[in-house]
């Protein structure tokens, strides 16, 4: 997989892939990161990369030629990416179902180009000529672009085979069952006068299964109904559905 993130603090990319599944990934060259300073694709003395918005207003919009330049130069050398995203506020929600989109593309070797807005924002005509799609990680305002394209690599990494340790794992996080995650316990067995349910200690995998299946339901049935939507449910989940509401009642 491999991602180009063009930023104009590119420490904070960097200092976001130094740590965990994410470094070992890039160290294992199963994820490719390469984080472009956009200064360096400025042509004035001052380096300039933002400017005042036109129709007045509050703030400043960043211009359109570096951050076209820096997307012209990384198609040079880094081949044509299969995806521009540039982050902001305006962009479809980011959630685990783009994710598995972005990492699936040519099943786990996609080319993403990251856009990491600052101010009030990139000049619109970038988007048409980058032909660029705009990415949210959420309803909020952020400074800038830089942490949400973090949790972009940071996301969509984990679904490239061999980044995360146990495949097995990711199979089972959250959303990639469509449902919430079901609680997790470790050792003592007992803390601060709170036990571990005994059907976790039983070793009866096919009863640990049922029950984590009916936790993850009940939790996201209280916690985010609008999710069991598009969840995949069997039988059991809905026959499952239908007692924990009859007992809510
Ligand atoms: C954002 C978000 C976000 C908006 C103005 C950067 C900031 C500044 N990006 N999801 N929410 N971006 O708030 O992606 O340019």
């Amino acid at each position: 997989m491999k991602f180009d993130v063009v930023t104009i603090f590119p420490r904070m990319i960097e200092a976001g892939l130094a740590e965990g599944v994410i470094s070992r990934g890039i160290a294992a060259g199963v994820l490719d990161v390469a984080v472009h300073d956009l200064r360096d694709f400025t042509t004035d003395r001052h380096r300039s990369v933002d400017d005042v918005p036109y129709g007045g207003g509050p703030g400043m919009v960043m211009k359109p030629e570096p951050l076209v330049r820096a997307c012209e130069a990384i198609r040079q050398a880094r081949g044509t990416p299969d995806a521009v995203i540039a982050l902001s506020p305006q962009g479809r929600q980011f959630d685990q179902a783009a994710a598995a989109r972005l990492s699936g593309i040519r099943n786990g070797g996609a080319h993403l180009v990251l856009l990491c807005g600052r101010y009030e924002g990139v000049d619109e005509r970038v988007l048409d000529l980058v032909g660029a799609e705009e990415l949210s990680i959420g309803d909020y305002v952020l400074s800038g672009g830089e942490l949400a394209a973090l949790v972009v690599i940071d996301a969509v990494s984990r679904l490239v085979p061999g980044v995360v340790g146990d495949d097995q794992s990711v199979q089972e996080d959250s959303f990639s069952s469509g449902l919430l995650d079901h609680p997790h316990y470790t050792r003592p067995a007992e803390f601060a006068g709170k036990a571990v349910p005994d059907v976790l200690l039983s070793g009866h995998h096919a009863e640990v299964r049922k029950w984590r299946r009916k936790a993850a339901l009940a939790r996201t049935l209280e916690r985010r109904p609008d999710l069991l939507e598009s969840a995949a449910l069997d039988e059991g989940d809905r026959a499952a559905l239908d007692e924990l509401r009859r007992s809510k009642t």
